[in-house]
């Protein structure tokens, strides 16, 4: 199966043949975009068929020009590390958001919960540099052909706080049972992103952390999910130990989230 046909509505692990997809072609612009709005509701159209390319939608986040005016109000940074802020959350198909990275902000080395994850620059550059999975800790891909392993709770959750930047951890952290020499996390590549790149990832392609490498400028960067997920896996980067971590939202729709524990989000004026 080629990368153009690959079925994007399913989880990755769900696409026929994943192991070979690859996802080095070009993407030739042939027409233009006008707005965030437009192109998510381009998005939208895409996602109503029942069969969604992987190309054409990464085709489509191309054909979008960044314009600041289109997505500032999405725009909200924190001083000490990168934010999530919702922009369409897909009638449950798919997420778009916009991640603002402020000067040095990175996230942890992660997967995409067999998700497929499409990356638009918007502002500013980002280093992607790509991982293997490390040894012994195994992609829903590969692991769904074996035997579910054994899971168990942890107690390591003020430990693992802030492991992925804003990612919080969940009530019930629990990880993979015994195996953590997974080892060193073997890098196989870094490619930078300037304005209006397209890039994409997904479990059976490898890990990937990503950095705002600027020591002045903040970055600005469009994601779109699907499915979306509210937890990934971070891995150590010197022992590619994993856990599992919940991922959050900065702002929802343009409004800030009021960060209340134990209570569900509620939005500030
Ligand atoms: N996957 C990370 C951003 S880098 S693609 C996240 O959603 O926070
Ligand atoms: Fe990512």
């Amino acid at each position: 199966m080629e990368i153009e046909s690959a079925n994007c509505k399913y989880r990755v692990s769900e696409c026929s043949d994943i192991e070979q997809l690859s996802i080095e072609a070009p993407i030739k612009m042939d027409r233009e975009i006008t707005g965030l709005e437009k192109l998510v509701e381009e998005i939208h159209k895409v996602f109503s068929k029942s069969h969604v390319n992987i190309q054409e939608v990464q085709k489509l986040m191309a054909c979008y020009k960044s314009d600041p005016k289109d997505w500032k109000k999405y725009a909200k940074f924190d001083r000490f590390r990168y934010t999530r802020n919702l922009v369409d959350a897909g009638n449950g198909a798919f997420n778009i958001m916009i991640l603002c990275w402020g000067p040095g902000h990175a996230s942890a080395i992660h997967d995409h919960a067999d998700s497929h994850c499409f990356m638009k620059l918007l502002s500013g550059s980002l280093e992607e540099v790509r991982y293997d999975w490390p040894e012994n800790v195994e992609p829903e891909v590969v692991k769904k052909l074996k035997k579910k392993p054994t899971r168990r709770c942890c107690s390591e959750s003020e430990e693992l706080e802030n492991k992925m930047n804003n990612v919080e951890i969940s009530e019930h952290q629990c990880e993979e049972a015994g195996e953590y020499e997974a080892g060193n996390m073997n890098e196989i590549g870094r490619t930078r992103l300037e304005v209006d790149d397209v890039c994409y990832i997904n479990d059976a392609l490898g890990l990937h952390r990503m950095e705002n490498p600027s020591y002045v400028d903040g970055a600005v960067s469009l994601h779109l999910y699907c499915p979306p997920f509210d937890s990934c896996r971070v891995f150590d980067s010197t022992t590619g130990k994993a856990s599992e971590v919940k991922v959050t939202f900065w702002s929802m729709y343009g409004k800030k989230i009021k960060r209340v524990f134990e209570s569900s989000p509620v939005e500030s004026k």
